[in-house]
């Protein structure tokens, strides 16, 4: 008999998920929640023909050097900047992500986070859980907000993610602007009902400003000080791509001086540690990088990932071909 190939399961995991990937490979599971070494990754994916990790998890040439077993790593996120791309072709090992089932879900919640962070619902919670409604006298004009209704929208980034955002904007009478390294066809600009505009123009202009970027090099404090200070005092930002796309120490002090209104931010720069400056204010919304965490969606995601990791290693309904593969062409080598 012909052994089963071998697949690391870097995070806990759905059981059902797992049990389909047992169908056809032998799975070695992680139990806990951890970020991995250097180290511990050279060493788990020497022994594997496939691997399942998580975004802090990074596979790079270091990682990947003398293996000659593995051939797949499928990244449990769309967003792949924990993988050298380069450095795994290079090695001939294929990697997958999970783009489209997260897409809606996510761009609901960077709309929770939007109307959140404009509304100051978690400052607002944040006094009533402490007592303070009861014993104070609220005035009429306390808590007041920023409306989102009406107002410009603005998504720098327009992929499929930043696309959704703009579609919902439509129930809201919201004009959408954008930036982008290149423009949407006219098809989809319709459809999404958005214009583009320069980076400057889109600091200036957009009340709502949604940074929907993949981090690269070049997208690294993509917001600083200097564009920060380009923007309304009044206006909102809500970041759901990466933390290293703004730099946090200049958005809270933007955030603290009255220079920009309020924030929702579901990553960070240093996660899982949060810049202290952030955590002092009350016009920011925090959360632990969930925008993807929907019951259906977090599923979606995990079988995403497994029919990738099967399929890659010539196994199952769609042996050889894996349905997200971000550099195929390795495949034509193995
Ligand atoms: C994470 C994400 O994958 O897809 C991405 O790029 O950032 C998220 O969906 C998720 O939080 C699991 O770590």
């Amino acid at each position: 008999m012909i052994a089963k190939p071998k697949v690391w399961v870097a995070r806990p995991l759905f059981p059902d998920v797992l049990a389909r990937l047992a169908e056809y490979v032998d799975v070695q599971a992680e139990a806990v929640e951890r970020k991995h070494s250097a180290a511990e990754l050279r060493e788990k994916l020497a022994h594997v023909d496939g691997a399942l990790i998580g975004l802090s998890d990074r596979i790079d040439a270091a990682v990947l050097e003398g293996n000659q077993r593995l051939k797949v790593v499928a990244n449990l996120g769309v967003g792949y900047n924990n993988l050298d791309l380069d450095a795994m072709s290079k090695a001939g090992v294929l990697a997958c992500n999970t783009p489209d089932v997260l897409t809606e879900t996510v761009a609901d919640y960077a709309w929770a986070l939007m109307l959140a962070a404009a509304r100051r619902m978690g400052a607002a919670e944040r006094w009533l859980r402490a007592g303070h409604w009861a014993t104070s006298r609220m005035r009429f004009d306390d808590w007041l907000g920023v409306d989102v209704h009406g107002r410009t929208l603005g998504i720098l980034g327009m992929g499929r993610i930043g696309r959704a955002i703009a579609r919902r904007a439509a129930g809201f009478d919201m004009r959408v602007i954008y930036h982008n390294r290149s423009r949407l066809p006219e098809a989809v600009e319709r459809e999404s009902g958005a214009t583009l505009v320069g980076k400057p123009e889109l600091l200036r202009q957009a009340d709502h400003l949604l940074l929907v970027l993949p981090f690269t090099v070049a997208n690294r404090h993509a917001i600083g000080a200097e564009e920060l200070a380009q923007m309304k005092p009044s206006a909102v930002l809500v970041n759901i791509a990466r933390g290293g796309i703004v730099d946090d120490a200049a958005l809270a002090a933007a955030l603290r001086d009255g220079k920009l209104a309020a924030a929702g931010l579901d990553v960070f720069e240093g996660e899982p540690v949060v810049h202290p400056d952030l955590l002092a204010l009350d016009n920011v919304v925090l959360s632990p990088h969930i925008a993807s965490a929907s019951e259906d969606t977090r599923r979606s995601m995990a079988r995403v990932a497994a029919e990738n990791v099967i399929a890659a290693l010539g196994c199952g309904e769609a042996a050889g071909k894996p349905p997200t593969p971000l550099n195929p062409a390795v495949m034509s080598h193995w």
